[in-house]
């Protein structure tokens, strides 16, 4: 299975190198940041959903989910409240494929991700394509903890971490840009940490 190295090879090797500015390492930690009630997802009954502006409208079940090609991030992430974890590896399966299926349309220049509880989050199309993001179902070979958006999240590591929503459910594919739950409270758009894009105007 294809195993996708973060992917910003131009900085420098060491601790340093990795770390973008304003953060620190959080080592073994991993820190839970939640914004609304942990929920208990059900995946006899949870669903993926790809729609919005897609020829293909298209919705799998857990185990049709399983059933695609797998594929591991294995790099950094790095959380806008200024913890990064280095050397995560999460298992599932590439954004790509998902919309390999649903096929967006032309007009299509933006996600907006939504979990089960209502939590949103608001993507451009291009940093979810190319490899660059994941629905994930484990964290080192182990299911992903429920605080941590177990059964299922999304992850997008190179940008902030709110941008990967925890109980991730539909992907909607959209037109215009349209902010998601944290970008409507300040944060911004893109959120890209090595442009500490925090706030909206960075
Ligand atoms: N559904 C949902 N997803 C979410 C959040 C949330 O509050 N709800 N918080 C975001 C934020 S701000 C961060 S930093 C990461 C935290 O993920 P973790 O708790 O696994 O570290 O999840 C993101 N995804
Ligand atoms: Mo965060």
């Amino acid at each position: 299975m294809p195993v996708t190295r973060g992917f910003f090879r131009k900085r420098p090797e060491g601790p340093e190198g990795r770390l973008p500015p304003g953060q620190y390492d959080t080592g073994q930690g991993w820190p839970v940041l939640t914004a609304e009630a942990t929920p208990r997802v059900d995946t006899d009954t949870w669903t993926l959903t790809v729609d919005g502006l897609v020829d293909n409208p298209t919705t799998w079940d857990w185990r049709q989910v399983h059933a695609l090609p797998g594929s591991t991030y294995f790099g950094d992430i790095h959380c806008v409240t200024t913890w990064s974890k280095f050397d995560t590896t999460f298992t599932g399966i590439s954004v790509d494929t998902l919309l390999e299926i649903a096929r967006p349309g032309d007009d299509a220049k933006f996600v907006m991700a939504h979990a089960t509880t209502g939590y949103t989050t608001n993507i451009p199309l291009e940093d979810v394509t190319g490899g660059k993001a994941w629905i994930v179902w484990e964290h080192d070979g182990r299911p992903l903890p429920r605080e941590h958006g177990g059964p299922v999240r999304m992850l997008v590591p190179h940008l902030y971490f709110w941008k990967s929503a925890k109980w991730i459910t539909r992907l909607e594919l959209m037109a215009e840009d349209r902010p998601g739950f944290w970008e409507r409270n300040g944060y911004h758009d893109r959120g890209d940490p090595w442009r500490e894009q925090r706030y909206q105007g960075d």
